[in-house]
């Protein structure tokens, strides 16, 4: 298959200004009849006939203004129906019949559950009905929908009901219609049986606004986290951003089957269960934390990606990394700021700079693509939000807002790219950010090497950067980076000294921006003594690799006494990553260099006045995959031996440190989401564990106490986890008492999956498929593959990497039949075996072996051809 290229992108050929659309529901078939009002695109380079996509479209009739086609006028090519002839002003009506109980890929019309539902991001409108589906034709809709009051009561769709009536034969109707222009992949129907929870909000103006949020039935009680999240949203996006929201009512509805996390679609936002649902008894603290971050990012894209939308599917960061960016700033507002920052940055470094480093690697805005939906990634979402988040870090808060507001102002309604933000940003703020452009284009994480000096004659101290970009073709023209650093040092007493650049006056403040702009930088400053220490990328100001000599003591210092809690958890990772690289190297054994890491943890355990989430941060060692990430060849055995023996050493030698620390914040531990009981439990939890992985003296005990008296299942979750992980004999029976208590909850039981597994060693490819063969186990549904293959695939290193090659047979006959199910979610399954190469051999022969396997399947999806062909090249 030929890649498409973001320098191919051409104005569309036509518009459509208005689409009528009268859907026939039902499960097993539904009619879809749609007159779309289209005209010649003034602005289009040439003189093209109509285009309209098309897929698995039963097609019943096409008309033009009313009148039959003569077969010569409609030619098929490719998913593409030519209609040439066509007045410059006309109407195209067609019908359609497809069918929802078919559709397993969860895009186009679906059936989920009992209901009817639409997921037409990307690309999916056009499995609906015939329509030129690309983001820069926007239309205004009306929708008819009619079905089967008994089994769909509920019809839904974008914008504001105009009618509603019955019809004969027990089947009623509702019109709806959205005022706004939006792109197709915006659209949205449900037709359903389902409870809803109601509320309103009134905006800044005195729009009042009705908030619906629907579920089972069953699930009724667990949605007012849900609709609390979305009104703190809406009152954020007020406050922060002086963003209303424009319609009169706001739809979620939560659905079990679902391919991704949430979907914006206009006024009828349709999320994945797990982010809508929560109550203490089957939602941990990360899930209430999830629900209202994702609640928030849809919608936020209410002004980011719908009012203002991407051009063109390249053009996907634009609101996806804004919006991320827009999520994660409603979450620091709203709870802990230092804690968001290290989970966001963590994240980041966990997923996306694998994926910068692997076989799909590609800049925040790719130059090409076979399948768009392999491009919603951690890279386009989450390291596009950093380079939104370096435009604040440049310009300031108020120059950040100024540059929003006049991309509002310049593009309301409009269909844009990236450079349109950043000319925005730049007009607006009167600055040159055209350096700045190349983060859009650059592959692969940038590395800083940073070297330090002193000048004894002037009293300098120097701080001296390199930049370079990683070894991708993509690469070859570009020049340096603009990168801001955030920096700051400590003085021989562990105090902030104030910083000062040579040639400025006064007494500088203990953070400055550093702004690189060439290959080679070097920044000089007065007033500090030789042996100062060096604090830099505070908040992680850029998504880099920094490389500087820091000694392990530094490192200690630095994870001791940093004043930004980002720049304590980056030193405390780093000293971590040492110990466990030496280690690793020694076959298991730990370095001297551990003593200083006991020591630091001993500080964090013993200071009470520091928030206890940030303790569980800083506490946090690097996970098994992520020390495999920095090594090739992986030794996927080593690191796990040197892991445990360092969470032994840790849990053992503190262990009344940390006995103390564990019943001081489970004192009064009745549920409760303030948080500070949030974070109580994340420290508790995690002392938990480490205790367990440490076999401390009476810690089985502990666990089966912390299980049975758990009134919440971050609680429930954590001993757990611990029993089954820590092999405890009382494992069984938690087991068994979970799935007894929640075999009819799918996201309770999703957690059951997983908690399983990611259990190390090589018997876990046994107990993933007898998980398999569970009856609440089911490929179709992707949750479920995600809690179950996801876990096990990238959570499960001495699982999956058995080293008889069991794990990837499992995993390759999966993707196989997966594949011929829903391709999306099959296609980010095979890329747990990206890094094949890096397994030594005999594993990555294996590897390679199922990986052929599956390009050799009959019938492979684009999708997961695409993810396979890069990983074999
Ligand atoms: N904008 C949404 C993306 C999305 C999606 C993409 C491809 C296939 C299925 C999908 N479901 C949702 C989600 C978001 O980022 O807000
Ligand atoms: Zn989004």
């Amino acid at each position: 298959r030929r890649p498409i290229l973001r320098g191919d992108y051409r104005p569309p050929a036509w518009l459509v200004d208005h689409v009528d659309l009268e859907l026939e529901l039902a499960a097993e078939s539904t009619r879809v009849l749609a007159h779309l009002d289209v005209r010649r695109n003034p602005e289009a380079l040439d003189r093209e006939p109509l285009r309209l996509s098309g897929v698995e479209l039963k097609t019943r009739r096409v008309l033009v203004d009313g009148q039959p086609l003569a077969d010569r006028q409609r030619t098929m090519d490719g998913e593409s129906m030519v209609i040439g002839g066509v007045p410059d002003v006309a109407r195209i009506t067609t019908e359609v019949e497809i069918h929802p109980e078919r559709n397993t890929a969860l895009e186009g019309l679906y059936a989920a559950g009992s209901s009817l539902l639409t997921q037409c991001e990307a690309e999916g409108f056009r499995k609906i009905t015939w329509f030129p589906d690309r983001p820069d034709v926007m239309a205004t809709f009306r929708v008819r929908l009619i079905a089967d009051r008994a089994r769909y009561p509920l019809l839904l769709s974008n914008g504001n009901q105009l009618e509603s009536g019955e019809l004969e034969d027990g089947r009623h109707y509702a019109v709806w219609e959205d005022p706004f222009p939006k792109p197709s992949y915006l659209f949205a129907v449900v037709a359903a049986d389902l409870a809803v929870l109601e509320d309103h909000f009134t905006t800044r103006s005195g729009r009042q606004v009705a908030l619906k949020v629907y579920s089972e039935p069953v699930n009724l009680h667990r949605l007012d986290h849900a609709m609390a999240s979305l009104k703190r949203a809406m009152a954020w996006d007020e406050e922060r951003w002086g963003l209303e929201y424009d319609l009169d009512v706001y739809h979620i509805i939560a659905t079990h089957d679902f391919n991704m996390g949430a979907m914006e679609n206009k006024s009828l936002n349709i999320f994945n269960a797990r982010y809508v649902l929560a109550d203490p008894d089957t939602a941990t603290d990360a899930d209430y934390e999830a629900v209202e971050a994702v609640i928030g990012h849809e919608y936020f894209h209410n002004w980011t990606g719908n009012r203002v939308t991407c051009r063109d599917w390249f053009q996907l960061t634009l609101k996806e990394g804004l919006t991320v960016f827009r999520d994660q700033e409603f979450t620091a507002d709203l709870r802990s700021r230092a804690v968001k920052r290290i989970a966001d940055v963590a994240t980041l470094m966990a997923r996306q700079f694998p994926e910068d480093a692997g076989p799909m690697a590609h800049s925040v805005r790719p130059e090409r693509y076979i399948e768009i939906n392999n491009f919603y990634t951690a890279t386009v979402y989450e390291k596009g939000a950093e380079v939104v988040r370096m435009y604040q870090t440049l310009l300031g808060r108020e120059g950040f807002r100024r540059g929003l507001d006049l991309y509002f102002e310049r593009h309301d309604g409009q269909a844009v790219t990236c450079d349109d933000f950043l000319a925005a940003m730049a007009d607006a703020n009167d600055r040159d950010l055209t350096q700045f452009a190349r983060w859009y284009a650059q592959v692969g994480t940038p590395r800083l090497e940073m070297t330090t000096d002193y000048d004894h004659e002037r009293g300098h101290y120097i701080l001296r950067f390199r930049q370079s970009l990683s070894a991708h073709p993509d690469n070859e023209q570009r020049g340096p980076l603009m990168v801001p650093v955030k920096i700051g040092f400590l003085g021989p007493d562990n105090q902030p000294l104030p910083v000062t650049r040579v040639g400025e006056d006064g007494e500088g403040a203990e953070t400055r921006l550093l702004v690189l702009t060439n290959v080679d930088a070097e920044f000089r400053f007065d007033q500090l003594p030789p042996d100062a220490l060096p604090s830099v990328l505070r908040d992680f100001s850029a998504p880099v690799r920094l490389d500087y000599d820091w000694s392990d003591e530094q490192l200690a210092r630095l994870a001791g006494h940093d004043p930004d809690p980002f720049s304590r958890w980056q030193a405390m990772r780093r000293l971590a990553e040492r110990v466990l690289t030496a280690a690793i190297e020694a076959g298991a054994r730990l370095p001297d260099a551990v003593e200083l890491l006991i020591a630091a943890w001993k500080a964090v355990l013993e200071d009470e006045t520091l928030d206890p989430a940030l303790a569980a941060e800083l506490l946090s060692l690097p996970s098994e995959a992520e020390l495999a990430q920095q090594r090739d060849p992986v030794d996927v055995d080593c690191i796990h031996e040197s892991r445990k023996a360092l969470l032994m050493r840790l849990s053992q030698v503190l262990e009344p440190v940390l006995r103390a620390r564990y019943l001081a914040c489970r004192d009064g531990a009745a549920w409760s989401d303030s948080p500070e009981a949030v974070g109580r439990r994340a420290l508790s939890n995690l002392i938990l564990n480490l205790m367990l992985d440490g076999q401390c003296e009476a810690a089985d005990g502990l666990a089966v106490d912390h299980y049975e008296s758990a009134d919440n299942m971050t609680d429930r979750m954590g001993a757990l986890k611990a029993l089954v992980h820590g092999r405890v004999g009382a494992a069984d029976r938690a087991l068994r008492g979970f799935e007894d208590r929640y075999r009819d909850d799918p996201l309770v039981m999703d957690k059951w999956f997983a908690v399983q597994a990611s259990v190390a060693g090589a018997d876990a490819v046994r107990r993933i498929e007898a998980l398999m063969a569970h009856p609440a186990f089911s490929l179709k549904n992707p949750n479920k593959v995600r809690a179950l293959l996801g876990t096990f695939g990238l959570h499960n290193p001495t699982g999956f990497h058995a080293a008889d090659g069991s794990g990837y047979a499992l995993m390759g006959r999966v993707i196989r039949e997966l594949d011929g199910i829903n391709p999306q979610v099959a296609a980010r399954l095979a890329t747990v075996f990206n890094r094949w190469q890096a397994y030594g051999a005999e594993r990555a022969g294996r590897m390679r072996g199922e990986l052929e396997a599956i390009a050799d399947k009959k019938g492979l999806s684009p999708d997961v051809e695409e993810i396979v062909k890069a990983a074999l090249r």
